[in-house]
């Protein structure tokens, strides 16, 4: 593989890219008008102009982007995460104009892209479920049954939907029969697909999930889990590496549960096996994502393996660069994804000019972005304008260096959720690894967010006080032996 190109935008396309970079790989941008001056842009080696900001109009343009493969001499295509990552057809017509589809095969997407096909490939291999209906429901008085058995509350879920969307929590059997007529429906015109299911309610469940990688050659790892229970609405907002809660042996359990997942639908690359957890430590198979995570970072941090690369390698018909047994976890590692929303207003998108952007450094941070100083975050993609990532030798000093690394982290002219994430690192429920799901509904209300910290208004005066105030600074400023090897004098002269 000699030239790749990366199907995606923003941080996630330069992540890929220097990967690709180390590995001697050409790199290919594509972007939209939204994105022509993006650092994804820049940093690649060639760039193809898509078409207008709309995602329909550009990065979801899976023919354009093949044909840019060919007048280029393309080899691979990463997609990324979102966009064209978990289509299967695309993945088809990828390898069909003899491309190489940096991911699963379109069969592996298929199954695990429907809740009920992934539910009946984990079944065989012996996977923990929540107790349930076995099939679609196509009969009343079955479900009835079937729910009176589990016990209510129970949760109706459409087969076609996942990451949250399409459910509904049924708490009394008189509620049921109408709730399943309705979800039918709904099901049918968000997704085509009327197809829903039972499962038992799990009230108070953690998100813990697990990364697996497998190659052409029957080799299939885990790297351990990630923590992602601080989420709201099914977005995520911290994640971790490793989980607080787990054992040595429960982490040897369900890693070795996602590999089987992994198995039961012949998968091939990286990905990620998520499971619920009750209060009593019991995991349940949920779904599994056939991507790159946007939280995979944590884990690299943590195993020192550098994940992109091993998906190019796989996808390159190569081994696995190393074995289950030579993996360790060494520390703990802690992402806090950075949204430009105003957690003050309920999260409402914040759009606007990076008029400050200053990174946060030092030992054990990495920032993964795809932006910079004086760029409009565009409207039309997701909000998130970085994932911060820290690492230490244990959860104290990641949690701790997570908060040194938000307080350096200076960005003027958005709200952005930062300070909602420095919340949530000195929260009781955070510190002592007590929470689940429920943590920011339990937990969080904008009063309790300290008044002046982090206040775009505050940042934004000190900042030109400074800016002001190293203006004025006297010559010898710039005599000293740092000064005097600067640019700070050209840039302003
Ligand atoms: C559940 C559940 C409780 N009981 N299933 C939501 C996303 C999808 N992947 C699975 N989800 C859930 N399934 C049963 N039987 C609660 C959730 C859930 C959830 C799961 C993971 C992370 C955040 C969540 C937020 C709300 C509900």
């Amino acid at each position: 593989m000699n030239k790749i190109l990366i199907a995606n935008r923003g941080e996630i396309a330069l992540r890929i890219m220097k990967s690709a970079r180390e590995m001697g790989i050409k790199t290919v941008a594509v972007y939209s008008d939204a994105d022509r001056n993006s650092p994804h842009v820049k940093y690649a080696d060639e760039a193809v102009h898509l078409g207008p900001a709309p995602s329909a109009q550009s990065y979801l343009l899976g023919d354009k982007i093949i044909a840019a493969c060919k007048a280029l001499n393309v080899d691979g295509i990463h997609p990324g995460y979102g966009f064209l990552s978990e289509n299967g057809a695309f993945a088809q017509s990828v390898e069909e104009a003899g491309l190489i589809f940096i991911g699963p095969k379109a069969h592996s997407m298929k199954v695990m892209g429907d809740k009920l096909a992934a539910k009946e490939a984990a079944r065989a291999f012996d996977i923990p479920l929540v107790p349930g209906t076995e099939g679609e429901i196509d009969d009343q008085e079955e479900a009835i049954r079937i729910s009176k058995e589990i016990g209510f509350p129970v949760l109706i879920k459409a087969s076609a939907g996942g990451g949250g969307k399409g459910m509904r929590v049924v708490e009394r059997e008189e509620e049921l029969a109408e709730q399943i007529e309705s979800a039918i429906s709904e099901a049918k015109s968000a997704f085509g697909n009327g197809a829903v299911f039972i499962e038992k309610y799990v009230g108070s469940p953690r998100h813990i999930e697990v990364q697996v990688l497998c190659d052409s050659h029957g080799n299939m790892v885990h790297l351990f889990e990630r923590e992602c229970s601080v989420q709201r609405r099914h977005q995520k907002v911290i994640e971790e590496a490793p989980s607080p809660i787990i054992s040595p042996e429960l982490r040897a359990k369900m890693g070795q549960k996602a590999v089987d997942v992994a198995r039961s639908c012949d998968y091939l690359g990286a990905g990620t096996v998520e499971f619920i957890m009750d209060e009593q430590h019991n995991f349940y198979f949920m779904e599994m994502n056939t991507r790159l995570q946007v939280e995979h970072p944590v884990t690299e941090m943590i195993t020192g393996v550098d994940l992109v690369k091993e998906q190019i390698r796989v996808a390159r018909g190569e081994e696995i660069s190393f074995k289950q047994e030579d993996l360790h976890i060494h520390g703990h590692s802690i992402e806090v994804r950075v949204y430009a929303e105003d957690a003050r207003s309920n999260f409402m998108p914040d759009i606007g000019n990076l008029r400050v952007y200053q990174r946060p450094h030092g030992v054990g941070v990495r920032v993964d972005d795809g932006f910079e100083e004086g760029m409009d975050i565009p409207i039309y993609y997701d909000p998130m304008i970085s994932k911060l990532v820290t690492h230490g030798k244990d959860r104290e000093e990641a949690r701790l260096r997570m908060i040194r690394a938000i307080d350096d982290y200076k960005i003027v002219g958005l709200r952005t959720t930062m300070e909602f994430a420095r919340f949530v690192m000195e929260h009781d429920a955070f510190i002592s690894g007590n929470f689940d799901t429920h943590f920011v509904n339990k937990h969080f209300q904008p009063e309790l967010l300290d008044a002046k910290s982090n206040n775009n208004e505050d940042v934004a005066s000190t900042i030109v006080a400074k800016l002001v105030a190293d203006a004025n600074k006297k010559p010898e400023v710039l005599n000293d032996s740092e000064g005097s090897r600067s640019n700070w004098k050209i840039k302003r002269s």
